[in-house]
């Protein structure tokens, strides 16, 4: 039987997969099921509404949701969810510089937190959520320190790198 998603990851659209793709292989990498689905605040407003008001019931820890330009999915799924929601402003054909989705899921009103992370960036966004999910469960913990472990271990080949050329 398949596990039971742990972390929920949505998009307004499908173009923003390319993008959300990248939480999607990270928490993989960390052996955390999601579940990966379209949600658009715009376009799919009953959607959205029914998919916060249940995340919890379904088992989900974290949500991550993506969107772009006029970005209001992550902030509404917010408004609707206690669960922690990672959001991920994305560049998309309808941005005009990026800002315009950046700043849509960043200024959240006090009471309503959208943990924003930087443009495009679905990675840092499953590496969050594997960091929520990593305060109780210990294999996953396990897995985050040596990925931390991993990027020091980069850092100090590219120092001998640098430094024998
Ligand atoms: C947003 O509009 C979506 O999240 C996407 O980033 C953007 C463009 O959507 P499509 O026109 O490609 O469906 O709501």
């Amino acid at each position: 039987m398949a596990e039971k998603p742990l972390v929920g990851i949505i998009m307004g659209s499908k173009s923003d997969f390319p993008v959300m793709k990248d939480a999607v292989d990270i928490l993989s990498e960390f052996g955390i099921a999601c579940d990966v689905d379209i949600v658009s605040a715009h376009r799919t407003p009953e959607k959205m509404m029914d998919y916060a008001a249940s995340a919890y019931d379904n088992g989900l820890k974290v949500i991550i949701a993506g969107a772009g330009g006029a970005a209001h999915l992550p902030g509404m799924v917010a408004s609707v969810t206690t669960l922690p929601v990672v959001g991920v402003p994305v560049k998309s054909s309808n941005s005009i510089d990026g800002w315009d989705s950046i700043l849509s899921i960043l200024q959240m009103p006090g009471g309503v937190p959208v943990a924003t992370v930087a443009l495009n960036a679905a990675k840092n966004a499953g590496i969050l959520a594997a960091q929520i999910i990593g305060t109780f469960d210990s294999d996953v913990q396990d897995r985050l320190k040596a990925y931390k472990e991993s990027l020091k271990e980069k850092v100090a080949q590219m120092s001998r790198d640098i430094q024998s050329e």
